[in-house]
């Protein structure tokens, strides 16, 4: 639109509807530049006297594997995370990786559409890093979340866009309330994508994969409550 604009203006300018066509651009332009400001901003943090005494759980509070069983009583020495895709570089992350990359710790209140919230102090690595350090193509247009659990039949699986996946509070979250994550939420890894409502973060991460299209993935609606239910894909809040 700018570029357009830019071409045709000296042309457009004389007329009267010209610089009618070009106000209402430039309208348009603002409106545009404030919506993606909006999405940027952060969602509220919290102190620690506003942490809830406990933090729920909801959905799969588990993986159905001997595997997982195996991991979780070990400590998740195997688990691995990969971040795929349109990357130009993909990588491996075990636990310990993600626990020596600079963290961010954030108190916010988790919104379920189901009616509850609660909130929690979250650490983890900031998505970002993860991203950059595998170079995501120019051609990637969304962040996938792979999980490991299945819930009514299916394997659980989000995705956001990349205004969400380079917000500084999505993190890669390994604690919770600075333990180690609970089982019931999400354990070893959970996304925290704090702009968006509960169903859009992903626990019992297993695979992070940048995408140019979410057609032909699963259901084709880039998650599964989407999928299986409808749900809007974008839950922003
Ligand atoms: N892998 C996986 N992630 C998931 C879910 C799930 O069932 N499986 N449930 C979602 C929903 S609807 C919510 S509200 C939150 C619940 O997180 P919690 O169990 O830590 O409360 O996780 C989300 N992420
Ligand atoms: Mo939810």
């Amino acid at each position: 639109m700018a570029g357009l604009f830019a071409a045709g203006c000296s042309k457009v300018a004389d007329s009267k509807a010209g610089s009618a066509l070009l106000s209402a651009a430039e309208d348009w332009h603002r409106k545009a530049h404030r919506a993606l400001a909006n999405r940027q901003a952060l969602a509220p943090e919290f102190t620690r006297a506003d942490l809830s005494p406990t933090f729920r759980g909801n959905g799969s509070l588990t993986v159905d594997t001997p595997f997982y069983r195996e991991q979780l009583a070990s400590g998740f020495p195997d688990w691995r995370l990969e971040v795929t895709g349109l990357v130009a570089t993909p990588l491996t992350f075990s636990l310990e990786n993600i626990r020596r990359l600079p963290q961010r710790t954030q108190i916010t209140r988790h919104d379920c559409v189901e009616g509850w919230s609660a909130i929690g102090e979250w650490t983890g690595p900031q998505l970002s890093l993860l991203l950059d350090a595998a170079g995501v193509l120019p051609e990637a247009n969304f962040i996938l979340f792979r999980c490991a659990d299945t819930l009514h039949g299916h394997r659980y699986y989000e995705s956001i866009d990349m205004v969400d996946a380079y917000h500084p509070q999505t993190i890669v979250a390994h604690m919770l309330n600075g333990e180690p994550l609970p089982e019931k939420n999400g354990a070893p890894l959970r996304m925290r994508v704090e702009r968006q409502l509960g169903y859009k973060h992903p626990k019992y991460l297993t695979a992070i994969e940048a995408v140019a299209t979410l057609d032909g993935i699963e259901g084709g609606k880039g998650g599964f409550w989407e999928d299986q239910y409808g749900y809007q894909w974008y839950a922003g809040m």
